[in-house]
């Protein structure tokens, strides 16, 4: 069994977690910060058979969209060595981290 950690931009997780659903692959929804940006982003933990990571992970990709976002001027302004001025950054799709996992008990 594996353990995937999926970041997603909020405003894809919807799309992610009806497709994750639809073909019945268990997930939790978790709402997270990205540290770089500091804006919500969506975090999805699933544990999954081993057959079945490519196939979540493929879902996972096909809802999650690139895009660019700006990094905020206060953070900047805060950071020496950053640019004073907002600068684009492009986020995602998403960012997909696979785990081995030891136990998995239902109590
Ligand atoms: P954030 O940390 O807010 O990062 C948003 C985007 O800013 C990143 O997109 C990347 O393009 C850029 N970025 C991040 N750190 C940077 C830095 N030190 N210098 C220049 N640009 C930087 P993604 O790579 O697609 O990451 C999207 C979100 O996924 C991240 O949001 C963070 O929440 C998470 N993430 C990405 N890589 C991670 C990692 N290795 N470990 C944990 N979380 C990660």
């Amino acid at each position: 069994m594996k353990m995937i950690f999926a970041i997603v931009n909020n405003d894809d997780s919807n799309e992610v977690m009806k497709a994750l659903n639809k073909e019945h692959i268990s997930v939790t929804k978790l709402a997270s910060t990205g540290g770089f940006l500091l804006k919500g982003n969506t975090t999805f933990i699933s544990g999954v058979d081993d057959d079945m990571v490519e196939k979540t992970i493929e879902i996972i990709k096909e809802h999650s969209r690139r895009r660019t976002q700006i990094m905020p001027v206060d953070y900047a302004q805060y950071n020496p060595g950053l640019a004073p001025y907002p600068i684009e950054v492009t986020v995602g799709g998403a960012t997909i981290f696979v785990m081995d996992v030891e136990r998995f008990e239902k109590a």
